[in-house]
């Protein structure tokens, strides 16, 4: 029976109580897990409960809102709100950012994609949530519009084979847990999560029907992949934090460059690009915006100049993030 059993669990709520001393930090993070709980629920049960399918509206970013994108979101700003934590809010599926009432407002602003990967919703495949929190300094969206450098948490939870909440403090190392259905609790199952120190696998991950528009550098380096004396594996799920997990795990590269179609690139600045950069830098990787604006640069370093605005995006190692800078030398 022992064997079955932890008489001895190392939760998420333990971790997070013995690595801070700041309780409104612990009750975010109890808020985020168990929004993160209710939207697996939502996402584990959209077949019977017909939520696949579209909502009727569109987004920040002009989408259309699948039902479960309207879902996870109302699940996480109403957790938010009444967690009395909280400040400002921003949000993928919101045009403009939600103001806690000042009854319950708190010391955090939170930037959130609610469920990452919309267009895997209706055939099963992997999503995910994505989220960065800077501190309060004026109460309104300026304190989001900061260097990355300010954010003090960022994690991502991806719905998948098993639920699994992946989050750093700046400055501290990134950290696994995954969600054990038969006790309802995040437990710590990665300690000290860190890119493999060799490159890991040889991956590549990119959506390349988009090799068109591409600059000449990131085509010769995505052709050097393919034709290196070991070719890389092509992989891409199209739901960032499942790439970006694998990445994290097996090593490899991932990228989402600014090219003639998208010169800022696709992906959101304030919570994909941000939050994303700190988790696999902690994590001893990369992440690059690549050439963008003129030079090469840290997504870590990014000010964002509106709440949805987007950034190119590069994450690796040094090995594979280097054939890309290789790339860009050649061109001058
Ligand atoms: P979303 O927030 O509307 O779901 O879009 C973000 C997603 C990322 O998860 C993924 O990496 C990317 O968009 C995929 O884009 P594309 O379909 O252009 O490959
Ligand atoms: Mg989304």
């Amino acid at each position: 029976m022992s064997e079955k059993f932890d008489v001895d669990a190392p939760t998420l709520s333990r971790y997070v109580m013995q690595n801070t001393k700041d309780h409104e930090l612990t009750i975010l993070l109890n808020t985020l897990a168990t929004s993160f709980k209710l939207i697996a629920s939502a996402v584990g049960r959209a077949g019977v409960a017909q939520l696949y399918g579209l909502a009727g509206e569109v987004n920040s970013t002009g989408d259309d809102q699948k039902k479960l994108d309207v879902m996870s979101n109302d699940m996480m700003i109403n957790a938010l709100v009444h967690s009395g934590v909280c400040c400002v809010l921003v949000s993928e599926e919101n045009e403009e950012p939600i103001f806690v009432p000042p009854e319950k407002q708190g010391k955090f602003c939170v930037a959130f994609d609610p469920l990452d990967g919309s267009s895997n919703i209706d055939c099963n495949v992997s999503v995910g949530t994505i989220f960065s929190v800077f501190e309060k300094k004026e109460g309104t969206v300026n304190d989001l519009l900061r260097s990355g450098a300010d954010c003090i948490c960022a994690g991502y939870c991806t719905y998948s084979s098993a639920t699994e909440l992946v989050f750093t403090f700046k400055g501290g190392t990134v950290e696994g847990f995954c969600l054990d259905p038969t006790i309802g609790e995040f437990v710590h199952t990665r300690v000290d999560m860190k890119f493999p120190s060799d490159g890991g696998k040889r991956i590549y991950s990119c959506n390349e029907g988009n090799f068109v528009h591409w600059d000449q550098p990131i085509k010769d380096a995505v052709e050097e992949f393919k034709n290196s004396a070991k070719p890389y594996s092509a992989r891409y799920v199209g739901s960032m934090v499942a790439d970006i997990h694998r990445t994290l795990l097996y090593g490899g590269i991932y990228i989402y460059p600014a090219d003639k179609k998208s010169p800022k690139g696709k992906l959101r600045c304030l919570y994909e690009g941000i939050p994303m950069a700190l988790i696999i830098e902690q994590a001893g990787g990369i992440a690059s915006t690549g050439l963008f604006e003129g030079k090469i640069g840290r997504v870590a370093e990014l000010t964002p100049d509106s709440i949805h605005c987007k950034c190119p995006i590069i994450m690796g190692g040094p090995r594979d993030v280097g054939i890309i800078y290789n790339c860009y030398k050649k061109h001058g």
